[in-house]
């Protein structure tokens, strides 16, 4: 069902490539992107194993659930919070008084944390009503029912340079992953950073952007214009409309500045508590478009525009068809 194989990489964790494997390089038959599957690999901690797999694969879903999936480091946390607040009568008091990855979990956590309790399990006995789920992983290793059933995904897209950015700050930062950034650029291209490849992740959502499930947004829209995201995703979920000052509350709960200044709006407590972390260690960062400009350097600049040219040739499109001009 699934094929493995291991990878050489400098994660603080044995590696492995998933597949999926449909006959003929037929993909999950429920996804409803028709192509070839047997490209698709996955980079994931070796605990990912192929009864993890099934167990996501399996994974029972409710009519009322959301699940918001995203690449990592592409403003996650920022729509996590947007979202609940928006299924949750705009509940501020809740908000403020736990993490958003407390009210909104994460599927398949405990393959990167392995003294953490089995994720899976806490997703399903969840009583929240509606559950708004957390994944990083790509179409093919999602639950078969959300394609099946049509559950609501919310998928957010951030450019790749700063997405590689944001993470090596916090795969060192968490002690993740030991090196320089340019290792990290390398391994990154050469698809052994955990969730990679970048661009297929990316690129099968953003071809399924039309589907009546299907939210796609990127991070660079929700810098831009976080009032038209809001009003657009509230129709996607079924919201009633905000009001002028129901919307500018929300605005201001979801700034930048705001959100690092809550006690449960910047994760950076939470993390530190749970990991060995760095003491300069920060999860809200910079929080802009853009900091792959003074970070990445020349050199490494290339190396990823390259691979986005050439992954991005085969479907007609250009970094700025998806993201507008950084
Ligand atoms: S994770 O760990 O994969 O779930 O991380 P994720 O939440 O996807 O991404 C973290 C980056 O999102 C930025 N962020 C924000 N940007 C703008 N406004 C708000 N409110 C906001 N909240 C989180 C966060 O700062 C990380 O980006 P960088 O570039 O590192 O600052």
């Amino acid at each position: 069902m699934y094929a493995t194989r291991p990878i050489d990489s400098s994660a603080n964790m044995p590696t492995i490539q998933v597949q999926w494997k449909g006959p003929n390089g037929s993909g999950p038959e429920w996804v409803p992107l028709k192509q070839d599957w047997s490209e698709r690999w996955c980079t994931l901690p070796d605990r990912f194993t192929n009864e993890f797999a099934l167990r996501i694969r399996d994974f029972e879903t409710r009519s009322s659930d959301v699940f918001l999936v995203t690449f990592m480091k592409s403003g996650t946390t920022w729509m996590q919070e947007l979202a609940w607040l928006l299924l949750n009568q705009l509940d501020y008091e809740a908000a403020q008084s736990s993490y958003a990855m407390v009210r909104s979990p994460y599927l398949e956590r405990s393959i990167l944390y392995p003294d953490a309790p089995d994720s899976i399990a806490r997703c399903d006995k969840m009583k929240d009503n509606p559950r708004l789920i957390k994944s990083h992983l790509p179409a093919q290793l999602l639950p078969e029912q959300l394609w099946k059933q049509g559950r609501k995904i919310i998928y957010v897209a951030r450019n790749p340079k700063d997405v590689v950015v944001s993470s090596y700050h916090y795969a060192t930062g968490l002690n993740y992953w030991h090196g320089s950034f340019d290792k990290y650029v390398d391994e990154f291209v050469s698809d052994k950073i955990p969730y990679n490849p970048y661009w297929a992740h990316v690129i099968d959502f953003y071809r399924m952007r039309d589907e009546e499930n299907v939210f796609f947004v990127t991070y660079e829209e929700m810098s831009r214009n976080l009032q038209d995201v809001i009003r657009r995703l509230s129709r996607f979920l079924g919201c009633k409309e905000l009001t002028e000052s129901e919307m500018d509350k929300l605005l201001n709960h979801l700034s930048f500045k705001n959100m690092k200044e809550s006690k449960y709006g910047d994760q950076t407590g939470l993390l530190k508590a749970l990991h060995k972390s760095d003491d300069d260690f920060q999860f809200m960062r910079r929080g802009i478009v853009g900091s792959h400009k003074d970070e990445l350097g020349a050199e490494n600049k290339d190396k990823i525009d390259k691979l986005t040219c050439t992954f991005l040739k085969k479907y007609g499109l250009s970094e700025a068809d998806i993201f507008g001009v950084i």
